[in-house]
């Protein structure tokens, strides 16, 4: 039996120049995801965090009481071990330039989003946190600026999420592969649970909401058909599975091979997933773990952000099944 820190100890050690500050970012997501997971867990019982916070963040979607309790239980942990110099939020209007004697002698930051998946919160479906870090770009001593977050996720030194499901676990990743550790409450501890994942390269499921069918792009559509069409030697027609929480999602095609789409639409012109906090850390986990991710045109990791909350079209999973829905985009582009 291997923790999630004797592993992060263990993985150190591979560096010798290693001042163990990402160590102790991953360590305050731990403490995150568990003071989440205790939350969560109890939700039903307690209405004060259950419900709508009464507030809208910056895109004008109506804020939970857990995504702003996640937001802040994140906020909190990290600013405590005093290891990332800023933070940026799907919940925040900015990002947060941590401006003490530690932070500015930081050399990372981290971005988050801190609750996947809102419409699923309040019903007992599995939701998400998910993060992704980065070296910051701006003079170590300073405070942090907003180039530091405006950079390609290809340059991500660390991405994971945690999923709130039947079992908790975190899902790591720091460039070397992809790992899994479930949660024992009753121990406390993250325990390594699933080694070096690799994502089928055939899958056979497919996620999206087909509700909204009419408002998708000719080529998705496409896709769609393609998916349903009966043809045994590719093993179609293929399953769908949506249960509207993009960790949870991720999470089962990563385990049993399929894809996730959330394109655009006559409703979400840009799509409705954010890049820097959605799309670029599922982005490197899936071509981690041997999958692949982009907007229908270039790979997610290779896109310029140049806004904070900036959306994207998203098309994550199995290798091959990736790019069949690539080649339906671009024959009807
Ligand atoms: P959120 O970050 O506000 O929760 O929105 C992102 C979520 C994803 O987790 C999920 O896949 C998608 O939105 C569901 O959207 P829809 O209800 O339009 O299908
Ligand atoms: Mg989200």
């Amino acid at each position: 039996m291997k923790t999630l820190g004797e592993f992060i100890i263990e993985k150190q050690a591979d560096y010798p120049n290693a001042t163990g500050e990402l160590s102790g970012i991953l360590s305050a997501i731990r403490l995150s995801a568990k003071i989440i997971h205790r939350d969560i867990n109890r939700a039903g019982l307690t209405q004060d965090i259950l419900g709508e916070a009464g507030d809208e963040n910056i895109q004008g979607e109506a804020q939970m009481k857990l995504d702003v309790f996640a937001n802040e239980t994140m906020k909190k942990a990290l600013m405590a071990r005093g290891d990332v110099a800023g933070f940026a939020s799907e919940e925040d209007d900015s990002f947060i330039a941590f401006d003490t004697e530690r932070g500015r002698n930081a050399k990372y930051i981290l971005m988050t989003d801190p609750l996947d998946g809102s419409s699923n919160i309040d019903v007992n479906v599995s939701v998400g946190t998910i993060f992704s870090i980065y070296k910051r770009i701006s003079p170590i001593g300073s405070p942090v600026t907003l180039e530091d977050f405006f950079q390609k996720g290809r340059q991500q030194v660390a991405a994971g999420y945690v999923t709130y499901g039947s079992s908790t676990m975190l899902v790591y990743t720091t460039g070397n592969g992809v790992n899994g550790f479930t949660y024992d409450p009753s121990l406390g501890l993250f325990i390594l649970s699933h080694p070096e994942m690799k994502m089928p390269f055939h899958g056979k499921y497919y996620s999206i909401n087909e509700g909204q069918y009419v408002t998708f792009p000719e080529g998705v559509k496409k896709f769609i058909k393609y998916c349903q069409e009966e043809d045994p030697t590719t093993k179609r027609p293929y399953s769908s599975r949506y249960i509207g929480s993009l960790v949870s999602d991720f999470h089962r095609n990563l385990l049993k091979g399929g894809i996730y789409i959330y394109p655009t639409s006559t409703s979400y012109p840009k799509g409705k997933l954010r890049l820097l906090y959605e799309g670029n850390p599922m982005a490197f986990l899936a071509e981690q773990a041997g999958g692949k991710a982009t907007d229908g045109t270039h790979p997610i990791l290779d896109i310029q952000p140049t806004e904070l909350h900036q959306r994207v079209p998203f098309f994550v999973g199995s290798t091959a099944m990736v790019d069949k829905a690539k080649e339906f985009i671009e024959a009807s582009a």
